[in-house]
């Protein structure tokens, strides 16, 4: 990783790569997590760092990973965007009770405006659903510094926390003052060493354990929120007192811009809200306003508690990003509708990629696609216009047999699954257990896309690839032994492009009778092709050394190849 720094030790960093950079100078021993965009770059960071950072299959998997950790008394690191904490929600809503012995920050990067997501849920109702406090950085350097007090409240409380960025925070880069000098090992004293303490009543959450827990959870808050009215990480910056500004994240330098002389409180700690803090601030201005994107959660919160704020008008102002004219117009009550902004080209499948012909081939046959999310989505958009349902990650296994169930015969025999590796392997298999659980009358035909790798989020690992986070070799799943293992009679893998013809009588032969097809469609994207190549490469070498050196001497660890593992058939 490249940083430069300036005269004055300065680094110019996004707001993920600041909260890296935070992570490995607080000793965070392990960082897990799902990619998913505007979150990825924090472990791909601080694996560049020298952190151990590793994907999970999903991001209830990173973050129960994670609290095994902390269990073990280690700072942890989590991260995920804001639709991966609905899959982490089992683990998150019981670890607050539960809660951890080591720190424990769950990074989770929310995206208002949908530049990359299918929703715009805001994480800020999560935390108080779950009871889990809430940072909420600015900026980079506020991410860095942030960060850090993130740790100590997680560890004075033993509670795993949650650190809210937003797309606008974690992708914008600017200056951040480190700790420590660039490429110095930070130093480690006072970062508390991993050890197994049991404590079955605070681990095991059966109800006779569960029911005290939540009663000291909201002890906790109730203590915690004394503390962050007086001494939590938030600034009130005294101006004129005709305006007061309360406000959290992006959206403080938005309102910083738009209405400079204002005052102005910046949470840092979002919740439990610093209430008397906030009263005590509005009671100070002649007008307090609350800025916030998305939902009105704090000026709803603000309000219960009493306090005399305005919120935006929220026909207009709880979707998307604000901006800085955005919030000039929430501070003059101007509720016009937002200028339309000129369409830009819409996003394409790249020339060459493999799920065009995948795509191409359903739409001749005329199937009824029910589909999933990665790069293949776009297949949705027109000219193709061959994919008819996307919801969430892991659904088109479940939807499509829904339909099959349902719909009349003719109809159901034309209704196809189809979901991408990195998918399938993150919320796909329990629909494939589904499948040969309650099989429709007519069959089922799964099309699962393996190009080798997570395109959609900028081409990362996953357990199909058969490469960890930093790229060394691992174990490699295989769909076709998941597939059988999980009573699917007919598994075929076919090259969507080079074996196009097959492709095609394969997929119209398993539509054409009654039973459950896995039909796996397997070709690189075209943008990590070379670089699966070259590790392929790289792979039959190794492979072919471990035979050539286990016959002069077979270690039993390594079985020759000198990395415990690579003995196994599959690497
Ligand atoms: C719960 C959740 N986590 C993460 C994401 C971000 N995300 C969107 S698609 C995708 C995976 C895409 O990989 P794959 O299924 O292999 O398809 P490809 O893009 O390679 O075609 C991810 C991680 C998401 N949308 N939802
Ligand atoms: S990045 Fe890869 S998977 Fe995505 S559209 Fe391009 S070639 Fe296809």
């Amino acid at each position: 990783m490249h940083f430069s720094q300036d005269k004055s030790g300065r680094l110019l960093l996004s707001g993920n790569e600041a909260v890296a950079l935070a992570a490995w100078h607080c000793g965070v021993a392990l960082g897990t997590g799902y990619p998913g965009t505007p979150s990825t770059e924090i472990l791909e960071s601080f694996s560049a760092l020298g952190g151990k950072a590793q994907w999970a299959p999903n991001e209830k998997v990173a973050a129960e990973v994670a609290l095994g950790a902390a269990f073990g008394r280690a700072r942890v690191i989590c991260t995920m965007k804001h639709v991966g904490l609905n899959v982490a929600a089992d683990v998150l809503f019981t670890m607050t009770y539960s809660g951890v012995d080591g720190g424990y920050v769950l990074a989770v990067a929310d995206d208002p405006g949908m530049a990359s997501s299918q929703n715009e849920q805001d994480s800020r109702r999560y935390a108080e659903a779950a009871v889990a406090p809430l940072f909420e950085p600015a900026d980079s350097q506020d991410a860095y510094d942030l960060l850090q007090v993130a740790f100590e409240v997680s560890e004075r409380w033993k509670i795993p926390v949650i650190f809210r960025l937003t797309t606008r925070v974690s992708h914008s880069m600017s200056p951040v003052k480190p700790r420590f000098p660039l490429g110095t090992r930070p130093p480690m004293a006072g970062v508390p060493q991993p050890e197994f303490v049991r404590d079955i009543p605070s681990h095991v959450m059966v109800p006779g354990h569960a029911r005290p827990a939540h009663r000291r959870l909201r002890a906790k808050m109730a203590e915690m929120e004394i503390w962050n009215d007086t001494q939590g990480p938030n600034r009130i910056e005294r101006r004129q007192s005709t305006l007061g500004i309360v406000t959290a994240g992006i959206s403080y330098h938005h309102a910083r811009e738009a209405a400079p002389d204002a005052s102005v409180l910046k949470l840092g700690l979002s919740y439990p809200l610093p209430l008397s803090l906030i009263r005590s601030f509005a009671a100070s201005v002649d007008r307090c306003v609350v800025i916030e994107e998305n939902d009105p959660w704090l000026a709803t919160a603000c309000r219960a508690a009493g306090i005399k704020v305005e919120a935006k008008d929220d026909a207009i102002f709880r979707y998307g990003e604000l901006n800085v004219d955005r919030v000039r117009r929430i501070l003059a009550h101007d509720s016009r509708p937002d200028p339309v902004a000129p369409r830009g080209k819409p996003p394409e499948l790249c020339p060459g990629c493999p799920h065009r012909s995948s795509f191409e081939v359903m739409k001749e046959l005329d199937c009824i696609v029910s589909g999933d999310i990665g790069c293949y989505t776009l297949a949705a958009l027109p000219p193709l216009a061959a994919m008819d349902m996307m919801i969430d990650m892991g659904a088109a296994i479940g939807m499509g047999l829904g339909l099959r169930h349902v719909l009349p015969r003719e109809q159901a025999r034309r209704v196809v699954s189809v979901i991408g590796d990195s998918t399938f392997l993150h919320g796909g298999l329990p629909g494939l257990v589904e499948m040969a659980y309650n099989p429709p009358e007519t069959g089922h035909v799964l099309v699962i896309l393996d190009n080798g790798t997570t395109a959609m989020t900028g081409q990362q690992e996953h357990p199909g690839t058969g490469r960890r986070l930093d790229g060394s070799g691992t174990y490699r799943v295989s769909y076709e032994d998941m597939a059988r293992a999980a009573g699917i009679k007919n598994v075929f893998s076919v090259n969507p492009i080079r074996e196009r013809a097959k492709f095609k009588s394969l997929l119209a032969e398993s539509l054409a009778k009654d039973e459950l097809t896995v039909l796996i469609a397997r070709s690189p994207c075209i943008l990590a092709a070379g670089r699966i190549t070259a590790w392929e490469k790289e792979r039959k070498a190794a492979k072919q050394g471990a035979v050539e050196s286990s016959a002069a001497s077979a270690c039993p660890e390594c079985g020759g190849a000198g990395v415990p593992g690579a003995g196994e058939g599959k690497l």
